[in-house]
Order: C-alpha cells, then structure tokens, then sequence
C-alpha cells in the first residue's frame, strides 16, 4: 500500500472514505503531521487528518481527554451566550469507529477535525489583529477559568524555564554528537547561562506561592490561531499544549512570534527586532480579556514574561542542536543552531527595551 492509500485506509475510521477525493499536506507544525481531506467537488477541505507525535505527547488517552474537555466546555458557554457561527469558533474531533477521538493503527495514532470553513492561517499581524488576539487568549483562558474536570500537564514541566535549563545541562554533559567543540556554542553556553538566575524568576515565585497556575493554551503562537476574510480572529487552534501554567506562557509565547519582525529561524539576525507597537496592543486586548481574574503579581510581570518566551525557546532549539536534533523538525542540518541564534537575538532586543522601561 503506498502512502495515500494508507491515509485514505486511516481516515476510513473516521469518515466515509467513498467520499474522499484526495487526502495532502497542510501547514508548517514542527511536531504533528497534518493533511488536509478534500471531498469531491468541493474546494475547500472537509476534514484535517493529524498524525500524533507520541514521543512528545505520551499519553495520547490524556492528550485527547484534555482536549475534549476543554472544546466541549467552550462550546457550552458558546451556546449558553446565543454566539453565531460556533463550528467555526471552537475546533470538533471526530469520533472514530473504536468510539474515542483517535486511533491507533500500528504503532501510530491518529485523529480527525473538522476544517474551519473560510479560514487562512497568518503569520504576521498588524496592531489591529493582535489587539484582537490579544482579547481572543484572554477570552479563552477566562472561559477555562471554571473548568472543573482536572487537566492533565499532558507534557510535565513544558514551561518551566528551570527544567528547560537541567535539559541543557544534560545535552551538554553527554554531548550526543560532538557538538560541544564549537566556539560559537561555547560562547552560547556562557550567554545562557549568565542570564539564568534572573530568567527563572516566575519559578521561584510560584514556590514563594504569589503566582498561580492556569489553564494556559501553551502554544499560542500567531499561526495557531485561524482568522476569518477581514483578518478578524476566528477559532485558537493546535490545542495538544492546553494544561496548567502561568499566564506568561500564552502572553509571552504569542509575542515571540507576533512581535519578531523576522522568522523564528531567520538567518538574517539584522531582520530580527521586537515590535513595540505589537506588543502594547496585544497587552491592551490582553488586559481587557483577563481583566476577571488578572493579579497584580501577574500583570506587573508580563514584560519579563516577553523576554522569558524567546529565552526559554533558544535554550530547546539550542539543547536540541547540541542533542543532535532529535526533538524539532529541521530542514538543514545547522537548523536549530540557526534557530538559537535568532531567538536570542529577538531576546537581546525585548531585554534591551523591558530595561530602557519601554514595556
Ligand atoms: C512546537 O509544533 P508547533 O510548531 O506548533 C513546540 C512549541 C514551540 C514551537 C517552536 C509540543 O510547536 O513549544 O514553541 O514548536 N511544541 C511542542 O516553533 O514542543
Ligand atoms: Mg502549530
């Protein structure tokens, strides 16, 4: 059977695969695979078809229980309110023939939503959609705030800048692939390191107890969110890193992407600044969207929370060099040392500004 075949023979759990026209890739994710199912006669996509990356989300059961957790509850607000258009609001898993939202065939798992009608993925904003985004992660993060079925920490210490560090510490003890001989990830080294007590601020004052954990997205990166023709924000996507966090993850992890004005993995660092302008409107559409439950311990951190995103982001791209790419997806073989570089430069240009008390 060659490859098509066998996605068509996956989705067939799913759906009725007489139906499918053609099953092809769809979008740029580092860890899942994702296709998009055509039906014939139709233009857009039916239905998205996802590979899960088992060796990253483990517990596939818990995985897909959280995520159900959290759709369904959004949904039942979503009604209560009378909101128009829900289905393309809130993402839908479809049931497969074994009654759960996934299969396993093989030694592979697999799942199935439903396309969002009439939607584009973005990978840059303007002022206005991140004033938008910024209420859109607010908005969720409120609506899960009484969500009373426990969520898993479906990946345990995700965010924990402290663990991230211990995880360099062990790439560069064993030194998988002999990359430790290089000036320039020495110099690295000493870079990450020297910042590394002040960086893990939000650690210690969660022991302290004055910051509390949340039921965060984890991921809210610009291209995890879908936007309808007129660039409005319709429907938070890529849901596998919902679990409990402080609010810095959802904050600080959308303006790394949204507030970069290169890539995530430009080589060209002089592209690389953080955009002011994006950043205050998303914090003002933020603040709106928290504005039940925000603390002041909370709010007054937010800017360390922008220099935490891009710090913690080139420590795992950096681990995972030095691991010898094991983790991420990469396109070229000094991928990830490419990403390094570019996410601590976006980090040298937030901590510049949070110091000079622009943020
Ligand atoms: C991964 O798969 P994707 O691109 O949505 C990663 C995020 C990183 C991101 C960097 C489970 O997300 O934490 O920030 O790459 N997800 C996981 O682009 O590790
Ligand atoms: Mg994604």
């Amino acid at each position: 059977m060659n490859e098509g075949n066998a996605l068509f023979a996956i989705a067939a759990h799913f759906v009725d695969a007489a139906q499918i026209a053609t099953i092809q890739p769809l979008g740029n994710g580092l860890i899942n695979d994702t296709y998009k199912i055509m039906i014939a006669g139709q233009e857009q996509p039916k239905y998205v078809l996802q590979h899960i990356n088992d060796k990253v989300f483990t517990d596939v059961d818990m995985l897909q229980r959280n995520i159900e957790i959290v759709t369904n509850h959004i949904r039942r607000k979503y009604e209560a309110a009378r909101m128009p258009d829900i289905d393309r609001r809130v993402l839908h898993f479809l049931k497969a023939d074994t009654g759960k939202t996934y299969v396993k065939v093989g030694e592979e798992y697999w799942r199935v939503m439903d396309f969002i009608a009439d939607s584009v993925t973005q990978d840059a904003v303007t002022p206005q959609s991140a004033y938008d985004a910024g209420l859109s992660f607010g908005d969720f993060e409120s609506l899960l705030a009484d969500v009373k079925e426990p969520i898993g920490e479906i990946i345990p210490n995700f965010h924990n800048i402290e663990f991230r560090l211990k995880q360099l510490d062990d790439a560069i003890a064993a030194d998988a692939v002999g990359r430790m001989k290089d000036r320039e990830v020495l110099d690295y080294v000493k870079k990450i390191k020297d910042l590394a007590y002040e960086m893990c601020l939000g650690e210690r004052l969660y022991r302290e107890g004055k910051l509390p954990k949340r039921i965060c997205h984890c991921d809210t990166k610009v291209n995890n969110m879908l936007f309808d023709k007129y660039g409005k924000v319709l429907c938070i996507i890529d849901l596998d890193t919902i679990m409990p966090s402080f609010v810095f993850s959802d904050f600080g992890d959308f303006l790394r992407s949204a507030a970069n004005t290169g890539a995530e993995d430009d080589p060209d660092l002089g592209n690389i600044h953080f955009n002011i302008e994006i950043y205050d409107a998303f914090l003002k559409g933020y603040l709106e969207g928290t504005k039940s439950f925000l603390t002041p311990v909370e709010r007054e951190h937010l800017p360390y929370a922008a220099t935490l995103f891009p710090y913690m982001q080139a420590v795992r791209f950096f681990a995972d060099y030095i691991n010898g790419d094991t983790y991420y997806k990469i396109q070229y073989p000094e991928h990830n040392m490419v990403r390094t570089r570019a996410q601590w430069k976006l980090f040298e240009s937030v901590k510049r500004r949070t110091e000079n008390g622009e943020l």
